[in-house]
């Protein structure tokens, strides 16, 4: 039986979403790329998962597009982005929950972006991040060219794309492409408890949060100012923030998991 090219799995409200092509370091043909795009949504409608988490199986994270998989396409490579990679991308940052990029391995190509994509990113010490889309005389895509000068600066993304070297888990760290580095033989136990005390945050609010803070990356601060008195009147409006004010006048920890939620 052929193996699924993605598996999921959930442990307390975290939701694993596992890249299965472990032969090819997780290289992405269309199937993986449209089951994971649809695993994704479902997690955001299923009022269990409160944290998505995006892995790779083996011992790489993504290898980007297969490379076996794209001569005789009968898609250019514009219909190709737009079918696939960019819905991917998309519906990662416009996903009401958090998503965590757990980078167990090599990230390379579009699965560079898509180690970038999460909104938090959590590597394995022997992960790495190659910009090597110019080894095959591409350009960087998948949203690589918005997210690595943000990250970076202009300056430090053209070179890694230029030169596609290898970044490392320290130098990802020290350069903002990762909140975290684990060890290698505790990752995946490192992530989860990770991202199960990201999953007793408040959920609203967080995800209040990811949609002022996405929505802030490319507006003025006029616009941000305004859009924050507006997203903070639905903030304050919900339970989790009577909440967290009458938790920290009782002097307790505030609980933002609700069993009816
Ligand atoms: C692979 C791949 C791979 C197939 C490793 N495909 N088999 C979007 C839209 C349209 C068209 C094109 O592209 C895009 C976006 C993109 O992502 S373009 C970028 C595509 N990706 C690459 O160019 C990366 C190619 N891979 C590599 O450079 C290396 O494999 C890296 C640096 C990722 C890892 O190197 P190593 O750790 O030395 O592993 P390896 O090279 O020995 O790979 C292990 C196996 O995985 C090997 O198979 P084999 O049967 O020999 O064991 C590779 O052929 C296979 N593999 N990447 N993208």
């Amino acid at each position: 039986m052929e193996q699924p090219v993605i598996l999921v799995s959930d442990q307390a409200a975290v939701r694993t979403l596992t890249l299965n092509r472990e032969d090819k370091l997780n290289a992405a043909n269309d199937a993986l790329l449209l089951q994971l795009t649809d695993e994704l949504r479902r997690a955001d409608a299923d009022p269990a998962v409160r944290v998505v988490v995006i892995t790779g199986a083996g011992r790489g994270f993504c290898a980007g597009q297969d490379l076996g998989d794209v001569s005789g396409r009968d898609m250019t490579f514009t219909e190709h982005l737009n079918h696939t990679y960019n819905p991917l991308v998309r519906t990662i940052r416009g996903l009401s929950k958090p998503v965590i990029s757990a980078v167990n391995g090599v990230a390379a190509g579009a699965g560079a972006s898509l180690a970038l994509a999460g909104d938090i990113r959590l590597w394995a010490q022997g992960a790495s991040l190659i910009e090597v889309f110019s080894n095959i005389a591409l350009v960087p895509d998948s949203g690589s060219t918005w997210f690595l000068p943000r990250l970076v600066g202009y300056h430090r993304a053209f070179e890694m794309m230029a030169f596609a070297e290898k970044v490392r888990a320290d130098d990802a760290l020290r350069l903002g492409l990762c909140e975290q580095v684990f060890p290698d033989e505790t990752f995946r136990q490192d992530v989860q408890a990770y991202a199960e005390r990201l999953a007793t945050r408040p959920a609203h609010a967080l995800a209040l949060t990811k949609q002022a803070l996405g929505a802030a990356m490319t507006s003025s601060l006029d616009e941000a100012l305004n859009r924050e008195a507006e997203l903070q009147q639905l903030a304050g409006d919900h339970w989790e923030h009577t909440e967290g004010v009458t938790a920290f006048k009782e002097k307790r920890p505030a609980q933002f998991v609700r069993a009816e939620e």
